[in-house]
Parts: C-alpha cells; sequence; structure tokens
C-alpha cells in the first residue's frame, strides 16, 4: 500500500516560491480612507489573486512623505501633495505575487482619474474636485527599485 505521505507535494501550494519575489507597496491615501474605501481596495487586490503582506493604518509624517515622494520635490503639487497625504490617515499594504507591481498599477488605473478607464480603482472611484493635487485614492510603486525603497520607508520592520 502506498504511504499517504509520499502523495503529497513537497511544498504546499500556498509557499509557492515564484509568488514570494514580488512585492509592492499600495496606499489607500486620506481620500480613500475617509470615504471608506480601504476595504474596496483590499478586496479588489485579493479578488485579482494577489496576497496581503502587511496591512497597517498610519498617520504620515512630513520626514516620511519627503522621502516617499522625493521624486516630486519642486513640482508645482509637490507641497499640495504633502499636505493631502497629511490630512489623514493611511492604510499602507504589502502585496505579493507575480506581476504585482505593473498588476496593481493596472488595478488603480491613470493618475488623472477623470482619465482612468473604468473598471480601475481611479476610474470608478475617482474624480476631478478641481483641487491643486489629484486625489487619486491609491498608491502604488512603479519599478522594483521604488518598491524595494518604499517598502522600507512605511514597513522598516518588515
Ligand atoms: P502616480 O501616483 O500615478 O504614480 P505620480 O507619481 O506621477 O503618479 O504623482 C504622485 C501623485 O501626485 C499622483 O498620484 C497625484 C499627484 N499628481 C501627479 N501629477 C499631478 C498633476 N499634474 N497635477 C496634480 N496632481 C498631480
Ligand atoms: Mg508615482
Amino acid at each position: 500500500m502506498t504511504d499517504v505521505a509520499d502523495t503529497l507535494p513537497a511544498e504546499p501550494a500556498t509557499l509557492d516560491q515564484t509568488d514570494a519575489v514580488e512585492r509592492t507597496l499600495v496606499l489607500v491615501k486620506p481620500d480613500g480612507v475617509r470615504r471608506g474605501l480601504s476595504g474596496e481596495v483590499l478586496r479588489r487586490i485579493e479578488a485579482k489573486g494577489y496576497t496581503l503582506a502587511a496591512v497597517e493604518l498610519k498617520q504620515a509624517t512630513p520626514e516620511l512623505l519627503a522621502a516617499h515622494y522625493a521624486e516630486h520635490e519642486g513640482k508645482p503639487f509637490y507641497a499640495p501633495l504633502v499636505d493631502f497625504m497629511l490630512s489623514g490617515p493611511t492604510l499602507a499594504v504589502v502585496a505579493v505575487g507575480q506581476g504585482v507591481i505593473p498588476g496593481f498599477r493596472s488595478l488603480a488605473g491613470a493618475t488623472n482619474p477623470t482619465e482612468a478607464a473604468p473598471g480601475t480603482i481611479r476610474g470608478d472611484l475617482g474624480r476631478d474636485w478641481g483641487l491643486k493635487v489629484q486625489q487619486n485614492l491609491v498608491h502604488g510603486s512603479d519599478s522594483p527599485e521604488s518598491a524595494a525603497r518604499e517598502i522600507g520607508l512605511w514597513f522598516p520592520n518588515l
């Protein structure tokens, strides 16, 4: 008789090695948290099949935002962007899965919510409010280098 242990895979499917390699930082920005859309964003990430590795509601600080948005310093929307990001708590999320960096950017949609396609988070749930900075509900890392840097900033213990 075959021992049942011999028929089991060496590793459970949930410990798939390829899924462990790509991680992205997602933020539900203060507008999304205020509007009660944190759960909807998490739902879309999970419905797509990505895994949540960390989820934490945080109040950003000027120091954290200066580091996070360093690439935008000097742009006309920089100060309004930092003020907006300080205006309430942000839900910081690390999502995991093959292709999750471009995959979440695709779920988020275009930066300008007016142009973001229906079906995307910004296209379905966001709009232009006529402010100096676009309040577009979510952030997603745009490259493996940005993801590593941003995860280190928002989750220094991860
Ligand atoms: P994304 O968040 O799509 O990566 P980004 O990194 O270029 O976009 O800009 C960061 C945020 O700044 C963006 O989510 C909304 C705001 N923003 C960008 N460009 C803007 C603009 N031209 N006018 C107003 N707000 C802008
Ligand atoms: Mg960006």
